[in-house]
């Protein structure tokens, strides 16, 4: 019954968009050399997209946020309404949008190149809109993705954006990213992740059985936009309330909401937030709540009488890489608990795969 599902069969097929990805970085690399040659005094650079595509513009911007380069990411129906103004004639959009055909990704894109920027389009298909618009086009082939819920789609754009910006900071700054080194590991790591398809179905039995009716999912650096994008599974496939925050932004607000009906996804990666992490990995279990770990190191935390539900991500040496795995994990949970909440994770209600109405 459950093999009859799109999004599980996507799921199952991330490790092989992102090996399709991964093998074609000499035409993103083509894009980035394209752009730095064509835009020498570049200023400015616009991110936007919509819903899951918006966490893959939050997550693929990353490297050029660590750059003297202006970075803005938005939804893009924020740009339209506000931040279309800032664009100059030096300036950058990256649109991402899995089909192509998103009004507000559209419209930005179009706003912005009334206004003299040079526009590019990361997206699944060649057939929207957006692709024919666009200035520059980068189409991942993710194969058929027919859930409404992205899943693969969202893995490979993902890493193409990343690699991009990686990319095009190398080009502008002479810099060099540890985890682009490190992307050819990523599709038997994220197969390493889909075998723990079990796992994560237990686990959700396990929420089920502690009455888990609400969520929230904590991470911070590049596995803030991962946890967006889990808290957006969870919400569209079984429409759980599922929210997301920084890390410690939890301590300002969101602790007070904790009680039995709450599961705390935690993200705690090896990166310059680790301590910080733990420390509060720690509080949160004086409190005797829900609680998943998502970890690359098997020993933050002592916890013998295994009172912490713990899904350890692959030792990946970058803490990008490390956290946009996380997402394999999240994506089964979503589907799980979904199905066991009697919902369609293919056709969630009211959704559609997009939007075409501002
Ligand atoms: C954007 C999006 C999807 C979401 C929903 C509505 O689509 O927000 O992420 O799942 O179905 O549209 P796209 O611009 O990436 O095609």
């Amino acid at each position: 019954m459950h093999e009859e599902h799109h999004m599980l069969r996507e799921i199952r097929e991330n490790h092989i968009s992102l090996e399709k990805i991964i093998g074609n970085t000499s035409e993103i690399i083509r894009i980035a050399e394209r752009i730095y040659e064509e835009n020498r005094n570049l200023n400015k650079i616009f991110f936007v997209g919509c819903g899951s595509s918006y966490h893959t513009a939050l997550y693929g911007a990353w490297p050029l946020i660590h750059s003297r380069i202006k970075i803005i990411v938005s939804p893009a129906s924020e740009f339209i309404f506000y931040y279309n103004r800032l664009v100059e004639k030096n300036d950058l959009i990256v649109g991402v949008s899995r089909t192509g055909r998103t009004v507000e990704t559209i419209t930005a894109i179009r706003s912005a190149q009334e206004r003299g920027a040079t526009s590019v389009a990361f997206v699944s298909t060649s057939e929207g809109e957006l692709a024919k618009i666009s200035d520059v086009c980068f189409v991942a082939d993710v194969g058929k993705e027919e859930s409404v819920v992205a899943t693969k789609s969202f893995t490979s754009l993902s890493v193409a954006l990343a690699f991009f910006s990686a990319t095009l900071s190398r080009f502008l700054f002479d810099k060099s990213w540890d985890f682009v080194k490190e992307l050819r590991k990523l599709p038997i790591l994220a197969e390493q992740l889909i075998r723990m398809e079990e796992v994560i179905r237990e686990l959700v039995k396990k929420a089920i059985l502690y009455n888990a009716e609400r969520f929230i999912l904590l991470g911070s650096g590049p596995a803030y936009p991962i946890m967006l994008e889990g808290g957006l599974k969870i919400r569209e496939s079984s429409y759980a309330p599922a929210e997301v925050f920084h890390t410690l932004e939890f301590r300002h607000g969101p602790m007070a909401c904790i009680n039995e009906e709450l599961m705390i996804f935690l993200s705690v990666l090896k990166d310059e937030a680790f301590y910080h992490s733990k420390k509060l990995l720690e509080e949160i279990m004086e409190k005797h709540v829900n609680m998943v770990l998502l970890t690359n190191s098997a020993s933050v935390i002592n916890d013998k009488d295994n009172k912490v539900n713990k899904i350890l991500i692959p030792d990946v040496e970058s803490v990008e890489n490390a956290a946009l795995l996380s997402i394999i994990p999240l994506q089964f949970f979503a589907y799980y608990y979904a199905v066991e909440k009697g919902r369609n994770p293919d056709k969630p209600r009211f959704l559609t795969k997009y939007v075409d109405r501002l």
